[in-house]
């Protein structure tokens, strides 16, 4: 059985907790993995783009030594009005964006696309794009930024949708209850990251520690888990970030009473460089 509730998408909103707040909390940095959790997705901890207008930020990843190192993850929160007429810096980075609240218009190449909650777009590196922010209450997205690492002969294309419009994979063996969204088709080689959206009914796991080359940012879209992270148990619910360098041993135990599920980003399809 699985649930058919609508899809709903956490996001921060910023504030301080009171000075009467204990500061016990679960954040953890370590050589495998980092949690943020939602709690420390505050006002302070904020930072500003240059190249958007009426935005504020909360990077989440970037490369670090002893980290994952291919990838950026960052939640933006764009007033109405707001955006930026040139978002990337880096003609050789490609993006992808998956909004959670407010309403996103994405010009690209000339051609417009509206995202609602659970709307994504992927930006080829080198693209031409811009953003606003249209809706009535600010629009909170994630940002994710990968060096592209081109191939003779491939070329990756935009692709623009909305998760519900996705058929999900069902999970060999799970009677559907673990299953996988997949955006960017994963048998076109052009796409060198995938980001993916990850569903657990109630109850269902990674039944085996999973331990991969391919880095991983994870943000908890809806519900609560105890995510198995290299040697340690975390607890997680929605609004929290986990992000893992290669390698780290990951699974998880879906703990209901709703559905578990988080965006996935996943390096791919590339030879290791030496
Ligand atoms: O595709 C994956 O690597 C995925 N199953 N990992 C995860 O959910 N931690
Ligand atoms: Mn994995």
């Amino acid at each position: 059985m699985t649930t058919t509730d609508p899809y709903t998408y956490w996001a921060p909103t910023g504030g301080h907790p009171p000075q009467t707040k204990l500061l016990t909390d679960r954040a953890i940095v370590t050589e495998a993995y980092t949690v943020i959790p939602r709690g420390v997705m505050r006002d302070i901890v904020t930072s500003n783009l240059p190249e958007w207008t009426g935005t504020r930020s909360w990077v989440l990843s970037k490369p670090v030594a002893g980290g994952a190192v291919t990838f950026s993850q960052t939640i933006l929160e764009v007033a109405p009005g707001g955006g930026s007429e040139k978002p990337e810096p880096q003609v050789e980075v490609e993006g992808f964006i998956f909004l959670m609240a407010g309403a996103l218009e994405i010009t690209h190449e000339g051609q417009a696309h509206t995202l609602t909650p659970g709307g994504y777009g992927f930006l080829p590196a080198g693209s031409t794009w811009s953003v606003k922010s249209t809706g009535a209450e600010a629009a909170r997205f994630h940002w994710v930024r990968k060096r592209y690492q081109p191939v003779a002969g491939l070329d990756p294309e935009a692709k623009f949708g909305q998760e519900s419009d996705v058929e999900p994979a069902a999970m060999p063996g799970t009677d559907n209850r673990w299953r996988t969204t997949r955006p960017l088709d994963p048998n076109n080689l052009a796409y060198d990251m995938h980001v993916n959206i990850v569903t657990f009914e109630p109850g269902a796991v990674i039944p085996f520690a999973e331990t991969h080359e391919m880095e991983h940012g994870l943000y908890v879209l809806e519900g609560k888990a105890v995510y198995r992270l290299n040697g340690d148990w975390v607890e997680v619910q929605e609004g929290d970030f986990i992000s893992m360098r290669a390698f780290c041993p990951q699974a998880c135990y879906a703990g209901g009473p709703g559905r578990f599920r988080y965006l996935l980003y996943k390096d791919v399809n590339r030879q290791v460089e030496l």
